[in-house]
């Protein structure tokens, strides 16, 4: 049986300690999600920046226990769409999720697979709940590291695919300073 154990969460960094891994995703990592293929070209030619990193609490992938998470959205735009992560259905989807946001300003797309899509506006202190069934990705909509904490159930597991298929309905895109909420060209409905 596993022992009780605590952990040092950095409200302002995100830092979880101790993790057993980090995972950086890079512009290159993440081809063709974006809308404007050119502008991702263009930023590719210069450099790969990394759009965001996960650092986990390495636990057992089963029923009863729980996952433990915490991201960093860096700030920036791919042409005019804001960084974000790369999004995902669970791969057991009737399995939810808790994102606690710690620093910046996000915003949370959650959908379906049909393409019903809600958004949450997300900073420190917001609290977002993801029920079952629902495919989320968060955005960081402000000029700082948007950082958040998540947990989830031991063996909801991770559906990149369907995402990397579809997009999602909507995209975050920034007009006139703010962001703005846009349907998303390339969706293809799940
Ligand atoms: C989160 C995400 C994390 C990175 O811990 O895994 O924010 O985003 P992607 O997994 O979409 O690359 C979570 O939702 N776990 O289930
Ligand atoms: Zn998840």
């Amino acid at each position: 049986m596993m022992r009780p154990f605590s952990m040092h969460l950095d409200f302002k960094t995100g830092e979880l300690l101790p993790h057993d891994r980090t995972n950086i995703r890079k512009l290159s990592d993440m081809r063709g999600m974006f809308l404007d293929t050119d502008a991702e070209l263009r930023i590719l030619e210069k450099e790969d920046p990394i759009i965001y990193s996960f650092s986990e609490r390495v636990l057992p992938e089963e029923n009863g226990h729980l996952q433990l998470a915490t991201t960093k959205i860096s700030p920036g735009k791919v042409g005019d769409e804001y960084f974000m992560t790369k999004g995902h259905y669970h791969r057991r989807p009737d399995t939810s999720e808790v994102y606690l946001g710690l620093e910046g300003k996000g915003c949370l797309l959650i959908q379906t697979e049909k393409g019903d899509l809600e958004s949450i506006d997300m900073g420190p202190g917001i609290l977002a709940y993801i029920p079952p069934y629902w495919g989320h990705r968060m955005v960081n909509t402000g000029s700082t590291p948007f950082i958040f904490f998540a947990v989830y159930p031991g063996d909801a597991g991770h559906n990149y695919g369907d995402i990397e298929r579809t997009g999602f309905a909507k995209i975050l895109v920034e007009r006139n300073g703010k962001p703005l909420l846009i349907d998303n060209p390339k969706w293809k409905r799940g």
